[in-house]
């Protein structure tokens, strides 16, 4: 034990610690002081960043026993405090800096390091120092970070007042359509807003800690599990295996088609008979410390029966592959798509070009900073609460209720505030687990993930490996036909395995009026990460193979990409890949607003290209669908309050995209009549139990589902309060005149699932376009790619929130550019860390990105005319990025990620 005194924010504060214990915990779990986050617990994310004796350290990575006595130390909360915001933290919020906020503490003592050491930083000052502090953000592609430094250090110097950091609200009172900022953004930059890990330290002493004994092998029987000597190590109270666990001991995987082989079934809470992939659970420790808890586990022992490992779709594919799941195909889901006349005669004709190729795309690790994390107990109501980043409340409670042995309607799933997702939580992670332990110890249960565990035991951006074909007329340019065979490798569980499945053939050659489609998806179990949604889900893989093939068109017919493109995109009756008439014709105006870039961007990389550095332009069109497929439905009300305010009754969940100020953005503009103002808008965290379903914060269906409902309840307020001199009832004339105070809004789409036979359908309630210019340097000799500027021209209806929805744009750039060049998580070893995962770092992303927007097109089905913005965004940046370097250097990438291995085989290739 080590005893010091530190002055901590200022005050003197002893501190009394294990030598080998950080100064994270000791900050964290002694003091309190939770503003300081950890994310990666590995000194790769700066989430933890303090300002220890004036220089900025990772609290996760310094031991205690390397803190000089006496030293100074300032977190966040020694920087500013709700209601006293130090200029950073106002800057913050100001410039959407704070998306899911997980990060924003770290950066923020960092940028204070920064500041104090030199006012007057350039950009490229501020983007080193956050390069050498290692402070990672997922969410917001670092801009909005940079554009908050250089203003509050502006105010800090006296140059500019400190007014100029507070949003202006615009004379008419109206914020749908402005730079709000969102109302949870003063907590999280003040590190006051408490996530997973910070409530588990607020839980009552008797909460039992929980570790896993996981499998580190990719396929086996399970022979025996011996939990003897575990049980009786110190602190121990149970240790759980299969037969512990109350109920069917299986996660439903949503089997919603009936050409789907297999029941939905397959996966283990804690596995039984078989392990079936690395890190699937075979035990569960409680014990009351997390030390102990993970000192025993590592005493479970384990008898394993090695089995054949295939850990891609075509090694689970070939003749002599045994099934995964005993008594269902590797191969369980097929997708075909027919769209008009046969394509294969198309292809004989001398009169066509043809491009075509044979494609793999990554298994994209999602890389939140914060890690998975749950907790449960059982509440006085009776109900099993567990407390997640769960993306889904109702829909997960649904999911895990049968496996721990209880019906939906006994579980309150909640979500606690989260540092991104990404989409990997529309899976269940750590619910069940949680939910069986506090069934079977009777006591509040935590459980979080560390970093190896949240790559390696998490489900991943599912591999597509597709062979392709497009074929155009020489005469006229115009694409007449596509063929497309694909396997999905989904890993070993099935969820969401037919919906992802299907975006193949719904995306592959989307954008363009194609008239003639041949294809088939198909499914297949592998023993690799389980696929789960990722944002773009299934969009990413499917351009990939459009926007390569599209392009080569151009090039085998002498044309210039953007315009080909021109030529063929959706226009007044063109039909989608699947059939349908497309929402709005976007695309055309798209292109016209990006020609005059387009032509400067050409003539700069032509300007400045080098024998050595060899630049390009690349061009990418991406259109996604907003809402489930087929019919989207959400519940929702709102509470009339005394204060004459309201409470949002809405699960809209919040990753980190502004599920805030989604809801209350839209619930002002449709209470516009009554002048509620914003503040008296309350937004609350998603709980099944205390909201209706409306539907996860998936498939970018929130702002458009979510919010119709919640507009039809702002609607059936303002109907049920209108006076008769125009004005409105205040709460307390509504409860005298016996009305009611509770407005309930429905909204139902009503899209038409793709055919399961044809493939054919209109499945989304509107859509996204955007358009994505990338500019790029690539290092001849050695293939490494820089990216130096993204434009970005988008129609995503008319906008809620600017910020918020700049924000999901440079976040998925940032993405993007991780998805094209660094990102995978094919090796399990190599790639279960942020750095060996390809996390992109400040200096991977550009300064230079612009975004335009247009409005013009208001979506008939969607809250004042909005589409989405969480997804749209994300299908195509890194096919920007790939068409760049192939414009740079000739090199066409057919495998992502295009490491500078593959960029230098493939100019080899070119050569
Ligand atoms: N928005 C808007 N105007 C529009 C459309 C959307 O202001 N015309 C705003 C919305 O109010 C919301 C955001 O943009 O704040 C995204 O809206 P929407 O497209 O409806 O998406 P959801 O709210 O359903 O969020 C889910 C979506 C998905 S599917 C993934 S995955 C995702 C994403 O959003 N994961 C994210 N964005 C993310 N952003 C962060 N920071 N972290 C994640 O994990
Ligand atoms: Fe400390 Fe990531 S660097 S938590
Ligand atoms: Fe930076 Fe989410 S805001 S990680």
């Amino acid at each position: 034990m080590l005893q010091k005194r530190l002055f901590i924010n200022g005050v003197e504060t002893p501190v009394f610690a294990p030598a080998k214990s950080t100064l994270a915990e000791v900050l964290r779990e002694q003091l309190h002081l939770t503003g300081t986050k950890v994310g990666c617990g590995q000194g790769q994310c700066g989430a933890c960043s303090v300002i220890l004796n004036g220089k900025v350290v990772r609290s996760c990575i310094t031991k205690m026993s390397r803190v000089p006595e006496k030293s100074y130390i300032t977190t966040i909360e020694g920087i500013g405090a709700p209601g006293n915001l130090h200029p950073l933290q106002k800057a913050w919020a100001l410039y959407g800096a704070a998306q899911c906020g997980f990060c924003s503490p770290g950066f923020i003592v960092s940028a204070k390091g920064l500041l104090d050491e030199n006012d007057t930083p350039t950009r490229a000052d501020v983007r080193n120092w956050f390069q050498k502090h290692r402070n990672a953000c997922r969410c917001t592609g670092y801009k909005p970070l940079v554009d908050a430094v250089m203003a509050a250090a502006e105010v800090l110097r006296g140059d500019a007042p400190e007014e100029s950091l507070e949003f202006k609200m615009p004379e008419d009172g109206r914020i749908w359509g402005s730079k709000y900022p969102r109302p949870t953004a003063e907590a999280k930059v003040t590190g006051t807003l408490d996530y997973g890990a910070d409530l588990g330290l607020k839980l009552p002493d008797d909460t039992l800690c929980l570790a896993l004994v996981q499998a580190e092998v990719n396929h086996a029987n399970i022979l025996s599990i011996d939990t003897s000597k575990a049980e009786t190590m110190p602190g121990v109270h149970a240790v759980l295996t299969a037969k512990d666990v109350k109920g069917k001991n299986r996660i439903f995987g949503l089997v919603q088609s009936p050409y789907h082989k297999g029941d939905g079934w397959e996966r283990p809470i804690i596995s039984d008979t078989k392990v079936f992939q690395y890190g699937d659970v075979l035990a569960v420790v409680c014990a009351s410390t997390y030390e102990e808890a993970n000192a025993a586990a590592k005493e479970v022992a384990v008898e394993l029966e090695m089995l054949p490992a295939y850990m891609s779709a075509p090694e689970a594919m070939a003749d002599d592959a045994i099934e995964i799941h005993p008594g269902t195909p590797n191969v369980y889901f097929t997708q075909p798509l027919i769209k008009g006349d046969e394509t294969a005669p198309v292809f004989e004709r001398d009169d066509v070009v043809v491009a075509q190729g044979d494609f793999v795309t990554s298994r994209q690790p999602h890389m939140p900073i914060e890690p998975d994390v749950s907790f449960g107990y059982m509440g006085e109501d009776e109900l099993l609460h567990i407390h997640s980043k769960s993306i889904a409340v109702h829909l997960h409670a649904f999911m895990i209720a049968e496996g721990i042995g209880l019906t939906p309607d006994k579980i309150a799933m909640a979500s606690n505030p989260m540092g991104g997702t990404f989409g990997y939580k529309l899976s269940p992670t750590s619910e069940a687990l949680v939910g069986a332990a506090v069934l079977v110890t009777g006591r509040p249960c935590f459980l979080r993930y560390n970093y190896h565990q949240q790559m390696t035991y998490t489900g991943k951006r599912s591999p597509f490996h597709i062979s392709a074909r497009m074929a155009a007329d020489k005469s006229t340019g115009r694409i007449l036909a596509l063929e497309h065979d694909y396997a999905v490798d989904h890993g070993p569980y099935c969820e969401m395995a037919s919906v992802l499945t299907g975006r193949g053939i719904q995306f592959i050659g989307a954008g363009y009026d194609i008239p003639n489609i041949r294809g088939m998806g198909r499914t297949v179990c592998t023993n690799h990460a389980w696929g789960a949604a990722f944002r773009g889900f299934g969009g990413v893989q499917s351009y990939f193979v459009g926007e390569t093939l599209v392009e080569d068109l151009a090039e085998a017919l002498g044309q210039d990409p953007l315009e080909f493109r021109y030529a063929n995109c959706y226009r007044e009756g063109s039909t989608t890949p699947t059939g349908a008439t497309p929402d709005v014709i976007a695309l055309p105006q798209l292109l016209d607003a990006l020609r005059p870039k387009y032509k400067e961007a050409k003539a700069r990389t032509a300007r400045n290209s080098t024998e050595k550095i060899k630049k390009g332009v690349g061009i990418a069109v991406g259109v996604y669908g907003a809402g489930a497929d087929g019919m989207d439905t959400a519940e929702v009300f709102i509470q009339y309050d005394p204060d004459n305010g309201v409470t949002l009754g809405c699960s809209w969940e919040d990753h980190g995209q502004g599920a805030d100020i989604g809801a209350v953005g839209t619930t002002h503009e449709a209470l516009r009549p009554m002048g509620i103002p914003v503040e008296k808008i309350r937004f609350s965290w998603p709980d099944s139990s205390k909201q209706p379903p409306a539907g996860p914060a998936g498939a970018s269906r929130s702002q458009v589902v979510v919010g119709s409902a919640l507009r039809a309840a702002c609607t059936a307020m303002l109907e049920t309060l209108k006076k008769a001199d125009g004005g409105f009832m205040t709460y307390d004339e509504a409860v005298a005149a016996e009305k009611p105070t509770r407005f309930e809004g429905t909204y139902s789409s009503q899209g038409s699932a793709c055919d399961p036979d044809t493939g054919l359908g209109d499945p989304f309630v509107n859509c996204m376009y955007t358009i994505y210019m990338a500019e790029v340097s690539v290092e001849v000799a050695t293939g490494k790619v820089k990216v130096d500027r993204v434009s970005c021209v988008a129609d995503l209806g008319a906008i809620n929130n600017r910020l918020a929805v700049d924000g999901q744009i440079y976040g998925c750039i940032a993405q993007g550019i991780g998805l094209a060049l660094s990102e995978d998580f094919e090796d399990i070893k190599k790639h279960s860390t942020m750095i060996g995962g390809g996390f992109p770092y400040i200096e991977s992303i550009p300064d230079d990105m612009e975004i335009e927007y247009f409005e013009n097109n208001l979506r008939e089905h969607g809250p004042f005319g909005a589409s989405g913005a969480g997804e749209g965004p994300m299908v195509n940046p890194h096919m920007s990025v790939i068409n760049a370097i192939h414009d740079a250097c000739g090199a066409r990438i057919y495998r992502l990620p295009a490491t500078p291995e593959r960029v230098l085989e493939a100019i080899r290739k070119a050569q």
